[in-house]
């Protein structure tokens, strides 16, 4: 039997990712949502979010496929056991997310931050600058995004530590995991990089008490999701003068309402989501290996442990 895949997203993706699997695996038969005629003939579903009632409407769906590495937003919890949910391993996501980390994590360390808010006001003034190496970065998360921006932040040179939630080795990182040992790794972090996937555990996880814990002057890049930090205690925070800069691109509402006051801080920068961007070409490649492997009942690269949810 054919397989037959829905594809819920843009018309240009769409058109990409039609004529790659047209080429590299013509059997199979490609439907771009909300236009099917046989909703029981679809077995893939690829989305960035679900269309409502999908459960009833496509009940032989075998296997979801989110379009980004994340997969939170596809609400993990109301998705049957038996269908296989496969996060986006795309590395032009990887890509994206380095340079993404290491221009922040760059623009903080050489203070651009201050200098363009000295700028509203005319102020001539130099900060003292320092080796890249005497700046800890910690990232919290070191998985596939986690370990290349540690790569391209070692190649800087920045002092790198990390933690997770199982213990690693990672050449020149030093690596923290737990619970138990957060307190120890936040202590030793002037720039907070958060690259965690959403779950019951990291929710809030950014909070009065953990951000509490970074040394004096830290600043923080959440590229993690929205949910993860507690806005409110970060801008106590900066406005206490204990934290420095947060450079924030992910929010529990998006696109983030008008009137919060995040967009007005002078020492938040925000971006609309974009630190890595789902690369077409690359991204489809991974998608056509993967259903490959589904075809032949081989196991999906990125398919989800619904047990630790990511
Ligand atoms: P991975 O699943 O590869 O890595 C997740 C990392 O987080 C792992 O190291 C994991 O630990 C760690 N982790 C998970 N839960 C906990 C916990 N409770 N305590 C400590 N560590 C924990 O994910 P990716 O690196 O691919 O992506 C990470 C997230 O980045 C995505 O889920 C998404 O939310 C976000 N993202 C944001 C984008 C943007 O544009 N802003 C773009 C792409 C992704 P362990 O290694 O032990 O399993
Ligand atoms: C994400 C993504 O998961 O854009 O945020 O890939």
């Amino acid at each position: 039997m054919a397989t037959h895949i829905l594809f819920r997203g843009p018309q240009d993706r769409n058109d990409c990712w039609r004529a790659m699997f047209a080429d590299a695996l013509p059997s199979v038969v490609w439907h771009h949502w909300p236009n099917v005629e046989d909703k029981a003939a679809i077995d893939v579903i690829i989305a960035w979010k679900l269309p409502r009632d999908y459960q009833q409407d496509y009940p032989n769906l075998r296997v979801i496929f989110s379009v980004g590495a994340g997969v939170d937003q596809l609400n993990l919890d109301t998705v049957p056991e038996h269908i296989k949910v496969v996060r986006m391993l795309d590395p032009g996501i990887a890509k994206g997310m380095a340079e993404f980390i290491a221009l922040h994590v760059l623009n903080i360390h050489r203070d651009t931050f201050h200098y363009i808010n000295a700028n509203k006001t005319a102020t001539w003034k130099q900060l003292p600058t320092k080796a890249t190496s005497q700046r800890r970065v910690g990232i919290l998360g070191l998985g596939t995004l986690g370990q290349v921006a540690a790569n391209s932040l070692l190649a800087l040179g920045f002092s790198v530590n990390g933690w997770s939630r199982s213990a690693k080795q990672l050449k020149g990182v030093r690596c923290f995991s737990g619970m138990e040992q957060l307190e120890e790794f936040l202590s030793q972090t002037d720039v907070l990089v958060s690259l965690l996937p959403l779950t019951i555990h990291t929710q809030g996880i950014l909070n009065n008490k953990t951000l509490s814990q970074l040394p004096q002057g830290a600043s923080i890049i959440n590229v993690g999701r929205g949910e993860q930090l507690v806005s409110q205690d970060l801008l106590t925070l900066l406005d206490k003068g204990h934290l420095s800069f947060a450079v924030l691109d992910v929010f529990d509402t998006e696109p983030l309402p008008d009137s919060n006051r995040l967009w007005q801080h002078p020492n938040v920068i925000v971006t609309p989501h974009i630190a890595a961007i789902t690369q077409d070409e690359s991204a489809g490649k991974v998608l056509v290996e993967n259903v490959q492997r589904y075809t032949k009942g081989q196991a999906m690269i990125g398919t989800v442990d619904r047990a630790v949810g990511y």
